[in-house]
């Protein structure tokens, strides 16, 4: 859980389940805005699928078309509780694909197999379709944790599944994944240019809007991404005229998922992007309180130090 390595673009995990979607989101949409041939690849669990930060990442990534491969270790179990207690519809495959995106389910349990899915996968993305989906199905023969007693399964099924054990079937054979290079990291901030407002009378809107406007001019990493931003021109009128200056790209209206796009703001901070992430009203950003404490707040220790992770609000 603690693995990161920024430079190498692994922004490792936290104990959130399904918390570090939107973050992943995020990263990807900071690729797609610069053209860049990036694919995130996001790992979670079949327990993560019954999270809301899953469905908001989902219709976000699918929605925006981002390159995203999400990939769903279905080990059958999320901690104790088997899958078909823990979800209406276990064929998690098809659930993905409700969201408009390619979505496969895979024998995880067949090293190749998941390989070749995977460089599958990752060809329709870059092919610009938008995110893929791929459903591992696999087993944990291990209980959950070391505090586990692992008391809600008959030990014959672990060794029924144990039939099926990928180690011992690629023993003697040598078999070696592609490795890819690191990217390179974010481009420099440009200089500041900011005019002289002493003495200036302006209401409340018209200086934020203008300070929006301002950090939209100077630096192209800038944008802004709320519910109802754009067309509308936000809740208090604060973005209006913003969308036929800017444009759609950087006046983004997002569905209403506060976790999903405060996360991808954070995200596409550690994509080296500059978002102002809008939250219609104070309330509504309880809803985002797990991204704003658990990942946003946490990841100069989670990073080890590595990402420093600036933030205003306002
Ligand atoms: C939001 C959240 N709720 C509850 C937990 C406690 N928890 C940790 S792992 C886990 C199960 C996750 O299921 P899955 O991703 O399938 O992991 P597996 O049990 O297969 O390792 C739970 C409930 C948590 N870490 N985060
Ligand atoms: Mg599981």
């Amino acid at each position: 859980m603690h693995l990161f390595d920024a430079t190498r673009r692994f922004y490792g995990g936290n104990a959130i389940v399904a918390g570090g979607l939107p973050v992943a989101v995020g990263l990807a949409l900071a690729d797609h805005m610069n053209a860049r041939p990036n694919v995130t690849a996001c790992i979670f669990g079949d327990g993560a699928m019954a999270e809301g930060e899953f469905h908001e990442s989902a219709n976000l990534a699918a929605l925006w078309k981002l390159p995203v491969l999400f990939c769903c270790e279905n080990n059958r179990y999320a901690m104790g509780t088997a899958l078909a207690r823990e979800h209406a519809q276990t064929d998690l495959a098809t659930r993905a694909a409700s969201y408009g995106m390619i979505a496969w389910a895979v024998d995880g349990m067949d090293v190749e197999a998941v390989a070749e899915a995977t460089r599958r996968a990752v060809d329709e993305i870059r092919g610009g379709g938008g995110p893929c989906f791929l459903e591992l199905r696999t087993y944990r023969f291990r209980a959950h944790s070391m505090y586990d007693p692992d008391r809600y399964r008959e030990k014959s099924e672990i060794e029924q599944w144990k039939q099926s054990d990928p180690i011992p079937a690629l023993a003697g054979q040598r078999w070696r994944p592609d490795m890819t290079k690191p990217t390179a990291a974010a481009t420099a901030a440009a200089p500041a240019t900011g005019a002289a407002t002493e003495g200036l009378q302006t209401t409340y809107r018209e200086a934020l809007r203008e300070a929006h406007r301002d950090a939209l001019t100077r630096d192209p990493r800038v944008f802004l991404m709320g519910e109802d931003v754009g067309r509308y021109g936000g809740c208090f009128a604060v973005s209006l005229g913003l969308l036929e200056e800017f444009g759609p790209e950087r006046i983004r209206d997002a569905p209403l998922s506060e976790s999903g796009f405060t996360g991808a703001g954070i995200g596409a901070a550690l994509g080296g992007m500059r978002p102002i992430v809008e939250i219609m009203t104070v309330n509504f950003s309880l809803l985002a309180m797990d991204q704003i404490l658990n990942n946003a707040a946490t990841l100069l220790h989670m990073s080890g130090g590595s990402c420093r992770f600036r933030w205003w609000c306002g």
